[in-house]
């Protein structure tokens, strides 16, 4: 019962908070996302991993959801304390919200105000727990009676029915305060994300597709992943939002001309339009974290030139809005491939998951070091000096995507019937290109598949084969062969430090 009552308090501290944080513009400084995003850099590596791996674009759900079973517990032990030692109660709930208020002022970017959010939290829990010792009408107490369990002024304390009424009140309470807070905040972001933005168009277009670089087999993704259906892979509980007109990116460090480009500026600059597939170092052999698009973006090299790159510079470290940070290769962006700031994702600004109002993009080279979303800085540096937010978690520094194919058709597991059955799939090994892709069945002999047409090095590349299937069940596997002649190892090698190897493989039946 008690317990319960402490439960309700702390939903109205968390609704008042998250209320406060959309008032101030300060969503991210709420404690759920401030001590889940100190949580999540906290993290171990493996962890981490472990988390983008298993539960992929839901991790964040899944670590709000154990946050709520956090404070739930510790609630309810702060409420069921209450009645009898009520200044440890307030006191726990009081030193919560207060690393609530450090954890928010602990993030990158952060900002005095952020404390408030915990702060008016904290005073809303407070009051809550009080209220839950307000006597009967009648029976005068005073703040002082409050807080000391064995005031005479509470004898009786408050019934179970006036306990339970008030607790649903402040439930209701609560549930008002966070949801205008988020209606606050959702209604503000969709003003910023700029849907409505038109962008100039390129000056040097992407190549058209070529007719056949999607072989439209059914169970196969298209060849273009649709925003909507592309991978999303960060460390951000809320999304960075970057009202475009107030955007700025920083180009300093290691050049002779520093640079603070705007949003409009980037819009003067001949537009570059490529097709570039992107790929997650944490992607398992066979996993779903590679996206093919159609991006719009300035040329990084021309920016960086014009910045004037000292000798001895051979990092850029790039760094996001909510401070996360990449390290790429400068020679990598420097070699004439076409290295990107994208403002566009097929055709569109890029939704704001994928980075709005502008992202890296480097082909060859896995997301970790090359593909920052609302970046707001490049600082041209040394591996030597300094470290970004994975390399420091020991993944490598240099990170060219590993060559790699998946069976997409038939799903595994699937029962499939004897005679001729397609087998289809995607390979990439970008900036390279896909030179061959070969099948074979029960560890048997390799044939060639069919490749579809390529649309370029910096893509990936369907295939697909038809087998002769026989009753039994049958392990399909895949290898590819990029355009240097290097065929995926055998060997399993997980994610961690630089990218998995191995072949992918299928489990059928025929029955
Ligand atoms: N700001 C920021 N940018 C980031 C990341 C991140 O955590 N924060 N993750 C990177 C990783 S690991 C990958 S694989 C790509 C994924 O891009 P996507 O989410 O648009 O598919 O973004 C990269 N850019
Ligand atoms: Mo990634």
């Amino acid at each position: 019962m008690a317990a319960s009552f402490g439960v309700a308090a702390a939903a109205l501290a968390l609704g008042m908070a998250e209320l406060t944080a959309a008032l101030i513009e300060r969503p991210a400084a709420g404690p759920l996302p401030a001590a889940g995003a100190v949580f999540v850099d906290l993290s171990p590596a493996w962890l981490q991993d472990f988390a983008i791996r298993t539960f992929g674009a839901q991790d964040k759900l899944v670590l709000f959801l154990g946050l709520t079973v956090v404070v739930v517990a510790g609630a309810s032990a702060i409420g069921a304390a209450a009645p009898r030692r009520p200044r440890l109660a307030i006191g726990a709930l009081v030193g919560l919200a207060a690393l609530a208020g450090a954890a928010a002022l602990s993030r990158p970017g952060s900002l005095r105000v952020d404390v408030l959010p915990a702060a008016v939290g904290a005073m809303g829990g407070t009051l809550a727990l009080l209220y839950a010792r307000r006597t009967p009408p009648g029976n005068r107490a005073t703040l002082g009676d409050l807080v000391r369990h064995d005031s005479p002024a509470l004898a009786g304390g408050a019934d179970r029915r006036a306990l339970l009424t008030r607790g649903a009140a402040m439930l209701g309470v609560a549930v008002l305060a966070g949801g205008a807070g988020r209606a606050i905040t959702s209604a503000r972001q969709g003003a910023a994300d700029g849907r409505a933005l038109v962008l100039p168009g390129p000056a040097d277009p992407a190549r058209p597709l070529p007719a056949g670089a999607d072989l439209n087999v059914p169970g196969l993704g298209p060849f273009t992943t649709p925003g909507d259906a592309f991978y999303r892979v960060d460390t951000a509980l809320v999304i960075p939002r970057v009202p475009h007109h107030e955007w700025t990116l920083r180009v300093h460090g290691m050049v002779d001309r520093p640079a603070e480009l705007t949003f409009a500026d980037l819009l003067t600059r001949p537009l570059t339009e490529r097709d570039i597939t992107l790929t997650c170092v944490s992607n398992e052999v066979g996993g779903p974290y590679a996206g093919h698009a159609r991006w719009l973006g300035i040329d990084l090299a021309t920016l960086l030139r014009e910045a004037g790159v000292q000798a001895g510079a051979d990092q850029i470290l790039s760094r996001s809005a909510d401070g996360w940070t990449a390290s790429t290769a400068l020679e990598t962006v420097l070699d004439g491939r076409d290295a990107l700031l994208a403002v566009a994702m097929n055709g569109r600004p890029l939704p704001p998951v994928h980075g709005f109002p502008a992202r890296m993009i480097v082909p060859g080279l896995y997301g970790y070091v090359s593909a920052t979303k609302w970046v707001t800085e490049l600082k041209l540096t040394r591996f030597t000096d300094e470290r970004a937010y994975w390399t420091r978690r020991g993944w490598a520094e240099q990170a060219p995507i590993k060559t790699a194919s998946r069976i997409e058709v038939p799903k595994p597991f699937a029962e499939v019937p004897a005679g001729p059955v397609t087998i289809a799939g995607t390979a990439w090994a970008q900036h390279r290109g896909i030179a061959a892709v070969e099948l074979r069945v029960d560890g048997g002999a390799w044939w060639q598949a069919g490749l579809a047409a390529s649309a370029g090095p910096d893509t990936w590349r369907q295939w697909r084969t038809t087998w002769q299937a026989t009753p039994g069940q049958h392990r399909l596997e895949v290898r590819a062969t990029d355009a240097t002649g290097h065929t995926q190892p055998a060997e399993r090698v997980p994610p961690h430090p630089d990218g998995a190897t191995g072949w992918h493989s299928v489990l059928v039946t025929v029955p």
